[in-house]
């Protein structure tokens, strides 16, 4: 919103005036990135001392971030005890569902923003019984863009990528590649149907990030999610122990 303001604050045909207005840009933003940080460190303290493990997942608007968050409730249900943060821009249809399954659910809408941030977790937070969590699963807004840039405090960057949105979102979307510590690739139950090149895809993905972590899941049909799981234990043993 506030690039778009500048934006267009930018279309003059003075170039001094338009270098000025860039440099101000610039500034307010990394004004806002950096008390994100500070409100994203103080969420991560929180969490760390109530030993919740906290998951950002990210993704373009229908990608299965719900589905996903459904699957990991249904694999994990009975071992852990698991707490969601569901984002918006609006309406609470995604917590309801959630909300069914009978664990604690918060539903954030942001009115008009295309991601979450922390100070919109810390409120969330603060509403969660955090000492009764083990797993925090948080639903970012869809959009491969902001989220990618704001930190919440969580531990892990989780990026859902689905089969219908075609195999080239890596060239045209690399911060959010490069910043996450895994890729799930979704909807493979549809490749039959769909042109899309797993392996080129997580080729191209390893030149951008080479630590991440891939898998290929069906949230549809259950495929891949027990090796998806599994990874994310591993992650939590290695934080808070077994
Ligand atoms: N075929 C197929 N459909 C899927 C799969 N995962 C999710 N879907 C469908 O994709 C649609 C969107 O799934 P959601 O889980 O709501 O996606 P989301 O990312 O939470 O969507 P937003 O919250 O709107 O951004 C739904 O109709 C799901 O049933 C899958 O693995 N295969
Ligand atoms: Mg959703």
């Amino acid at each position: 919103m506030l690039q778009r303001f500048f934006a267009t604050l930018r279309m003059t045909e003075n170039k001094e005036l338009e270098g000025e207005l860039l440099q101000m840009e610039i500034k307010v933003l990394k004004d806002i990135l950096d008390a994100n940080e500070q409100i994203a460190e103080r969420n991560r303290q929180l969490l760390d001392s109530n030993s919740v493990f906290a998951v950002n997942l990210m993704s373009t608007p229908g990608a299965g971030k719900t589905s996903l968050i459904l699957q990991t409730l249904k694999e994990l249900k009975g071992e852990t005890k698991i707490g969601v943060i569901e984002g918006d821009v609006s309406s609470s249809l995604d917590a309801e569902v959630i909300g069914k399954e009978g664990v604690p659910v918060i539903q954030i809408n942001t009115g008009g923003e295309c991601h979450l941030d922390a100070n919109m977790l810390s409120s969330a937070l603060n509403a969660l019984p955090l000492q009764d969590i083990g797993l925090l699963l948080i639903e970012n807004v869809g959009n491969l863009v902001c989220p990618a840039e704001f930190a919440l405090g969580e531990n892990k960057k989780v990026l859902i990528s689905s089969i219908p949105e075609g195999d080239d979102k890596p060239f045209k979307y690399p911060l959010m590649f490069h910043t996450v510590d895994a890729v799930l690739i979704n909807k493979i139950d549809l490749l039959p149907y769909l042109k899309f090149d797993t392996a080129v895809f997580s080729q191209v993905i390893k030149g951008i990030n080479e630590k991440v972590e891939i898998f290929q899941i069906s949230c549809a049909t259950g495929q891949g999610i027990e090796q998806w799981v599994s990874w994310l234990q591993s992650q939590m043993n290695q934080r808070y122990g077994g």
